[in-house]
């Protein structure tokens, strides 16, 4: 009985930006006496359903967008007379689904890292259940990737997750409802292990794939701390006392290791923060801008993030202290305007952002925007048969793009506007511009603008374009821009690069520091 793994994807393209974290930590939860699973990330090379034998295990892990592929492949594994078990969080939310048209024998929803050995013990046994629940783990129970499964040169980046959760309740986002709302923090030697074992593989580019890197701001602190009770302010105290430990512990690898997380914008209220990420060489954030209008962030119940010119400096406040801001910005919202696309763009470059994506809001399953539009009128339009509202189940050659309806602007209207703002803003001029704000040589700043091209390429074209001519060439491009970027990323292995000694930290220092910031605010 072998298991295999698979991360299904309609398009392979030969070549990848970031490991997908899943397939290594399901990986590392095997068993061994299971053997070590094979691993098939179709983003590189579809499935040989050759390999697949009568017997083995098919673990296929869905996301909304590689659903309906993933649905192809449980079906063939099955046919094979595999065993065929899905996860991820799309069968979380739709677990009948992956049994009706994924020919899935089980489904497991939430996290795998504890119950996947059960799994397979029942498979073994012959006692499989249809449906197991992995829950929401405790981060101390968070398992480890095995990246010495990972195969050579296909890859840019390695992904290691420090945190799971967050706090927030942003109408679009299904990670507070699915990850929950109470940050679960890695161990950090366990971060720190897996960080050297890709660095020791060549990897120095490494996403930490969080949902909120900074997940208690010093109003939560403030607020705890008014609390006669003080077991909540504790619990927030050694939430961020932990993420200074392990921004201490980055400190101490290897100088050429460069990090990227995503963030809300409240970090920059926090100077101690922001000097931390340096020095940890976390260089790069995702921050969710979404709109640059009061109303916007209202409308999507972020409203604690700034608009206008506090935006613009909470934003330089990042790449003041050297952590370069890749800020997300949502189109369609209720309260957009046509002229609040051109007037983002222009705040993006005032505000020093080093790039930038514009999405258009989508309903994703899981999400509070999700729940209102599929009891609306529109998605229960058809096509082939499938309802809008069960979107990713029509292929894609005839699946329309589906946006929340605006009140005043078409799709079409939006979808152009969007497609003109990435334009704009990747104009290679402003890309030049950019680059000297974040760079200092000239092969630097020539790396930048290959990096932006190929994110727009990847991006934009392939993601908001109706035009299926132009997507194809935005893929054809994007792979040949991906060869030149991949030597910009990798570098010579360090195979002997061993764990750092544990430095001890002052503690009673962190929580005095803490303390007098929560009294600023
Ligand atoms: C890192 C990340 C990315 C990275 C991905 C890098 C990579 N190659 O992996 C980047 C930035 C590229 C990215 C892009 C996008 N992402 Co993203 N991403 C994440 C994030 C923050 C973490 C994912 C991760 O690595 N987690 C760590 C692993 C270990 O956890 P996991 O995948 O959940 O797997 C666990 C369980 O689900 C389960 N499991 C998973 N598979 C299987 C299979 C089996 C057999 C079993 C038993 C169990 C199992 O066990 C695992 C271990 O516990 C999640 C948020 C989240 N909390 O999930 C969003 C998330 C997955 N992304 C999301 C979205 C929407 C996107 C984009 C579409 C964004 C956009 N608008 O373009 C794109 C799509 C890219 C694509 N085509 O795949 C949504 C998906 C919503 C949905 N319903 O599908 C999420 C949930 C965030 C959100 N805001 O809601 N993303
Ligand atoms: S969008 Fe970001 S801040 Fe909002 S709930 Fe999702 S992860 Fe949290």
């Amino acid at each position: 009985m072998r298991i295999h793994l698979v991360n299904p994807s309609p398009v392979s393209f030969g070549t990848a930006v970031i490991t997908p974290r899943w397939l290594y930590v399901l990986a590392g939860a095997t068993p061994t006496s299971f053997g070590p699973p094979a691993i098939v990330d179709e983003t590189l090379d579809p499935l040989d359903l050759d390999s697949v034998r009568p017997g083995d295990v098919v673990g296929i892990g869905v996301h909304t967008g590689n659903a309906l592929r993933g649905y192809e492949v449980g079906r063939a594994a099955r046919s094979r007379g595999a065993v065929v078990v899905f996860g991820g969080i799309h069968a979380t939310l739709y677990p009948d689904e992956a049994r009706d048209l994924g020919g899935a024998h089980a489904v497991v929803k939430g996290d795998g890292d504890l119950v996947w050995p059960r799994v397979l013990a029942d498979v073994a046994s012959g006692s499989l259940y249809q449906t197991y629940d992995g829950g929401r783990i405790a981060g101390d129970a968070f398992v480890s990737a095995r990246w010495d499964l990972l195969p050579s040169d296909r890859y840019m980046w390695g992904s290691v997750q420090t945190i799971r959760g967050c706090p927030k309740h942003c109408s679009f986002c299904s990670v507070w409802r699915t990850d929950g709302q109470k940050p679960r923090q890695r161990e950090v030697e366990e971060v720190v292990a897996e960080v050297v074992a890709l660095r020791r593989r060549g990897f120095r580019f490494i996403l930490l794939s969080d949902d909120n890197f900074y997940p208690v701001t010093l109003a939560d602190l403030a607020a705890a701390d008014r609390r006669s009770d003080r077991s909540h302010y504790e619990n927030l105290a050694s939430i961020r006392r932990q993420r200074f430990e392990l921004m201490s512990r980055l400190e101490q690898l290897p100088e050429d290791l460069v990090f990227y997380t995503q963030i809300t914008m409240e970090a920059a209220e926090d100077p101690e923060f922001l000097k931390a990420m340096r020095r940890a060489r976390i260089r790069g954030a995702l921050v969710g801008i979404e709109s640059v209008t009061p109303e916007g962030l209202k409308a999507v119940f972020k409203d604690f993030n700034q608009a206008g010119e506090a935006l613009v400096t909470r934003l330089r406040a990042f790449s003041e202290h050297g952590v370069h801001v890749l800020g997300s910005f949502i189109f369609g919202l209720p309260t957009d305007k046509p002229d609040t696309f051109a007037a983002t763009a222009s705040l993006a470059q005032r505000a020093g952002v080093s790039f930038a994506q514009f999405v258009m809001l989508q309903p994703f399953p899981g999400t509070v925007d999700f729940s209102k539009w599929e009891r609306e009128a529109s998605a229960a339009a058809e096509v082939g048969g499938v309802p809008l509202s069960r979107y990713w189940l029509i292929p894609p050659a005839n699946r329309p793009k589906i946006y929340t309806p605006h009140p005043v602007m078409s799709p079409e209207e939006i979808r152009r506007l969007t497609q003109s703002t990435w334009d704009e803003f990747y104009r290679l001029p402003l890309i030049w511009q950019r680059s000297t704000g974040c760079v200092k040589s000239l092969k630097a700043r020539l790396a930048f603008v290959l990096i932006s091209k190929l994110y727009r390429q990847m991006y934009a074209n392939t993601g908001i374009a109706t035009d299926s001519a132009r997507v194809a060439r935005s893929a054809r491009r994007a792979r040949v821009l991906a060869k030149f970027a991949r030597r910009l990323f990798v570098t010579a292995p360090m195979p002997d690069l061993a764990v750092p000694p544990l430095r001890v930290q002052p503690a009673a220092a962190i929580g005095a520091r803490e303390r007098t910031l929560a009294k600023v605010v």
